[in-house]
């Protein structure tokens, strides 16, 4: 039998973090959360690149431009799309998920879903350094993990 896991070591790891303006009150502190979480899991700072979008529409692409350089061996999208505020909350939420799988599965490198969907604000800030944790944080330490497994996949380095 072969098992492939990741750890949670992010020594070596070069990451690029994609994050939405849209709802920023929120995604800052995904951000922040993001980028205290890959520091303490050893991602270096100058390993790390950011990039900033209008909105959660805009991830996908900027996302796969990213994925697709062969600079970074994962992509984190960072986003926060409410119900309350918008009639087309499900087009740009459903548009963001489809357009970050599609991305991943076409370069090749994984592309991390940290993109909240709520129904409202006080819900989402919860999601976001508040009681229910950082959605940020969880996108990074989910980035180093599935790095690993791809990474050791592609060896067939199984444990
Ligand atoms: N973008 C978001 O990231 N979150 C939202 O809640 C949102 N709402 O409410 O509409 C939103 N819209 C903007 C969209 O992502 C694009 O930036 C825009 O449509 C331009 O393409």
């Amino acid at each position: 039998m072969r098992e492939f896991k990741g750890g949670f070591d992010g020594t070596g790891l070069r990451v690029a973090v994609v994050s939405a303006r849209f709802n920023d009150l929120v995604t800052h502190r995904l951000v922040a959360g993001c980028r205290e979480a890959l520091l303490r899991h050893g991602v270096r700072a100058d390993e790390t690149s950011w990039a900033e979008v209008p909105g959660a529409r805009e991830l996908p692409i900027a996302c796969k431009a990213l994925a697709a350089s062969g600079r970074y061996d994962v992509v984190i999208a960072l986003g926060c799309v409410i119900r309350g505020e918008t009639a087309h909350f499900e087009l740009v939420a459903n548009e963001a998920s489809r357009g970050l799988g599609q991305a991943a599965v076409e370069t090749g490198v994984p592309v991390i879903f940290g993109v909240l969907a709520t129904e409202n604000l006080e819900q989402a800030l919860e999601r976001a350094g508040g009681k229910m944790g950082n959605a940020g944080w969880n996108a990074a330490v989910s980035a180093i993990e599935t790095a690993g497994v791809i990474e050791r996949i592609g060896k067939g380095a199984a444990d």
